[in-house]
């Protein structure tokens, strides 16, 4: 079995962005690029010798192929064992969780979560910490280092290994145990909720429909709900994953995830709605003939957590991301517990979580999870809805109902502008950076200014601070923007409006949140120019 050490040289590009590497599919294919960001892990944190790692990814298109190179890198560079998923293919939470329950030194996954796969389209790495949480950003400036100076790496010139069969195996030295990608998560999702009372509430007749959009978690939820909690066969559906989302986009919104959204709205309208993403962390909530936005999701869980047996005596704190609404810190007041504004990117709750300062942590970005993992959790996040409407068997238009008239409700939007040129998208950022001192008392458009700043963090567990993460702005009737660049596309720049406006009249509760952001949607152009500065007369998304 040689060992081979082969020669290289640095690849620009290859920071780590929100989560993890994501590049265009061909470029991970070129000639040493993903050997060289291997490499770079294992220098940038202290060699792979010794070590045990969880290994899995998504099933997009590369999947296989990059499991062998990651398995061959391993090996060469003498980790003790390798768990990997069956076939290569482990959701973002469920190699969380077998990076905490087996106590390994980390964890590698091969995902790029949300983004379309396929040849030309994207795919991703990233290395996970022995907490089961994305490296925090010391460790991925530290591989992103490495990148910068590496001359070679080392890998074994053996035939693939065969993963489509649980068990163990030896590569080298290295040994490979095959698992089953769902039995470990499936055993932990049932030692948090109340499975019983979900099995009946199914056995009642309540309908769902899961969306799996043809990615990871298609098996996931084939294998909870309608296996162990009797929900009839075809409530999962596009249930199998493929190395190409079938051609889709698995990004659980209402754009994306549109053929759901139709049945939702529709007169036949199962009970319960929901999707997840490519890689199983992300989730989208609806019910029938109602769409619950993330922020709102996680406001209802913190909520009602108490009906949960895993959070039965109460949260210890909720974190979110600055962008996200402030509906949970609502709830947070009135439970009295601390409620965290983090940085965009699921590595900033790590730290509130290992300190157990937040059980439950949430993004508008479709993300919602707690201490159970360090990641966010799609099917958790689902599951915990069930429970909830186990116990209060009430339609999900009268849970939003009943918790915007106890808390208000946080109008919220986000408007994506995709791809669009990266100088162009610097300079609208840049030219409001500028302005910031200045902004507060000018009109834009209906609103005044009252506050415009840069959001920078400083986590509260080991000090470090974070600067940069999105400019601010306050209007005098209360509303908030947010501008930010994305940290994951793989083409030109994507500009996110975050958009949020609190009401609390009960006759103005229902409204479209459109209209209902329409002064602030006006004002952000006022502002930032972003029709002129970007070339577009529209947002390509709008969530
Ligand atoms: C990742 C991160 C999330 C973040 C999201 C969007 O999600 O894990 O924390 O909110 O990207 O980030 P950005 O606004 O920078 O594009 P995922 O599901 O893609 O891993």
């Amino acid at each position: 079995m040689m060992n081979h050490k082969v020669d290289t040289s640095p690849i620009t590009g290859q920071k780590p962005g929100t989560s993890g590497l994501r590049k265009k599919t061909s470029v991970f294919m070129q000639e040493h690029y993903l050997e060289n960001f291997v490499q770079a892990i294992w220098n940038g944190t202290g060699g792979a010798a010794g070590k045990t790692y969880v290994l899995g990814g998504d099933g997009r298109f590369f999947n296989d192929k990059a499991a062998q190179v990651v398995l061959r890198m391993a090996a060469a560079s003498r980790a003790q064992r390798v768990i990997v998923g069956q076939n290569a293919l482990l959701s973002t939470p469920a190699a969380s969780n077998l990076i905490r329950k087996r106590g390994t030194d980390g964890g590698i996954i091969l995902s790029a979560s949300h983004n379309p796969g396929g040849p030309d389209e994207d795919f991703g790495i990233k290395f996970n910490a022995a907490n089961g949480g994305p490296a925090p950003e010391d460790i991925t400036t530290r591989i992103y280092s490495e990148t910068q100076t590496i001359s070679g790496y080392h890998i074994l010139n053996t035939p693939d290994v065969d993963l489509t069969t649980p068990g163990i195996f030896q590569l080298g030295d290295m040994t490979i145990e095959v698992v089953d990608p769902v039995s470990a998560y499936g055993e932990m999702m049932e030692g948090l909720f109340d499975f019983d009372a979900i099995r009946a509430l199914f056995a009642s007749g309540f309908t769902m429909r899961f969306d799996a959009m043809h990615a990871v978690t298609g098996p996931y939820a084939k294998a909870i709900l309608e296996k162990q909690l009797g929900a009839p066969a075809g409530t999962v559906i596009n249930a199998t994953p493929s190395p190409d989302f079938a051609g889709g986009h698995p990004d659980p919104n209402p754009i994306w995830a549109k053929t759901l959204m139709d049945e939702m709205m529709g007169l036949d309208a199962p009970d319960f709605g929901a999707a997840s993403d490519g890689d199983g962390d992300r989730n989208m909530i609806v019910g029938r003939q109602c769409y619950v936005t993330p922020s709102d999701s996680l406001a209802v869980l913190a909520a009602n957590a108490r009906l949960v047996p895993a959070y039965a005596d109460g949260l210890r704190g909720v974190a979110r991301s600055m962008p996200t609404s402030a509906a949970v810190d609502r709830v947070a007041q009135h439970l009295n517990i601390n409620s965290f504004e983090t940085p965009t990117g699921w590595k900033y709750f790590g730290n509130l979580l290992d300190d157990g300062r937040a059980t439950l942590c949430g993004e508008e970005s479709a993300g919602t999870g707690s201490d159970h993992v360090r990641e966010k959790d799609g099917l958790w996040a689902v599951l915990f809805w069930l429970n909830i409407l186990a116990k209060i068997r009430k339609p999900v238009a009268d849970v939003m109902s009943g918790h915007w008239t106890q808390f208000g409700r946080n109008y919220y939007s986000r408007h994506d502008y995709e791809a669009v040129d990266t100088v162009a998208a610097e300079a609208l950022m840049s030219g409001l950076r500028i302005q910031l001192p200045d902004l507060a008392g000018k009109k834009m458009a209906e609103l005044t200014i009252t506050t415009a700043d840069e959001f920078a963090y400083n986590d509260p567990v080991d000090g470090t601070r974070t600067e940069g993460q999105g400019l601010r702005f306050g209007f005098d009737n209360g509303a908030r923007l947010v501008l930010r660049l994305s940290g994951t596309g793989t083409e030109g720049a994507t500009l996110r409006v975050y958009l949020e406006q609190l009401e609390t009249a009960s006759n103005r509760l229902h409204h479209d949140p459109q209209i209902a952001l329409a002064a602030v949607i006006a004002a952000a152009e006022a502002l930032a120019g972003i029709r002129h500065r970007t070339g577009r007369d529209r947002p390509d998304v709008i969530t």
